[in-house]
């Protein structure tokens, strides 16, 4: 049978680079994320270029009655989820704590923490029916080191990495993989959104140096879901060669 991953966060950088690898491999897609136009697109190009099946669900991820809504309208077919990417994710400013935009905040909680909780819960319970299920989380190295007015972000960030290894340990008992991947810099929309459109400052994040692309990331998360069954990553760091942690990178 042909295998599904359903990823959230579709419609740009890491997400869409996923769909693409994954419908590489012959999976069929769920693809979601709120720009509906963007959605549409890209499964009609996937399902031209590589004749996969892909169904599109637009919702804000901050929305818990639009993601069951949507998610559980889905036809029953689609709920035979094989991998779960939890990649909708943003950062909104740079500011130091005391200076901070309250908005900001929670936008990026919501998102990042809770909109990856609802999501998370539905497609568990598909999965333990199911009894099969892998699910990767999108973290980030600022889950794993805190940078100077990343703040809030991080925080985000670090509650995505304990809440990967808190999944694994609830899901074990039905078998379900739980793998979290922490990027460092990628150049994606990302830097657009965190300066709210600014592209001219969200370029110069990545000047003088070679970030990754979304790609490295869709090629790491195909690795891990492409492992024996036997086997689980639970916990990835991919760094661009220029980057040695969250705050210190080599511009040449
Ligand atoms: P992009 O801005 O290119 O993509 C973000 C995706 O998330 C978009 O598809 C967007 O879709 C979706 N999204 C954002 N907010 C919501 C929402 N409220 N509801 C539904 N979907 C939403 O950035 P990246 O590809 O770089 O980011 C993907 C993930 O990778 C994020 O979790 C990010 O934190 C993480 N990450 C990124 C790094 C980087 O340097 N780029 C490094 C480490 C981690 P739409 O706007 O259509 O809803
Ligand atoms: C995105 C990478 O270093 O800007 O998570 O936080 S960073």
């Amino acid at each position: 049978m042909t295998k599904i991953a359903l990823i959230t966060g579709a419609t740009s950088g890491i997400g869409e680079a996923c769909a693409h690898l994954f419908a590489r491999e012959n999976y069929n897609l769920v693809l979601t994320g709120r720009r509906i136009d963007r959605l549409e697109k890209l499964a009609k190009k996937l399902n031209d270029k590589y004749n996969v099946e892909v169904a599109v669900s637009q919702f804000d991820v901050r929305n818990r009655g639009d993601v069951a809504e949507n998610l559980e309208n889905l036809p029953a077919k689609w709920k035979h989820v094989d991998v779960l990417v939890n990649n909708a994710g943003l950062s909104q400013g740079l500011d130091p704590i005391q200076k901070g935009d309250l908005d900001d905040w929670d936008t990026m909680i919501d998102t990042n923490i809770k909109g990856l909780l609802y999501v998370s819960k539905i497609v568990a319970n598909w999965m333990i029916d199911n009894k099969k299920g892998h699910i990767v989380n999108i973290g980030s190295i600022a889950g794993k080191e805190v940078y100077a007015n990343g703040n809030v972000y991080c925080a985000t960030k670090h509650a995505v990495d304990a809440l990967n290894k808190g999944m694994r340990i609830d899901l074990l008992p039905y078998g379900i993989k739980v793998t979290a991947i922490h990027p460092g810099a990628v150049e994606t929309e990302f830097s657009e959104v965190r300066f709210k459109g600014d592209k001219e400052r969200a370029k110069k994040v990545y000047d003088g140096f070679e970030p990754l692309v979304a790609d490295d990331i869709a090629e790491t998360i195909w690795f891990v879901v492409s492992r024996p069954k036997h086997v689980n990553i639970n916990d990835m760091i991919v760094m661009p060669t220029a980057q040695a942690n969250a705050g210190t990178i080599f511009r040449g």
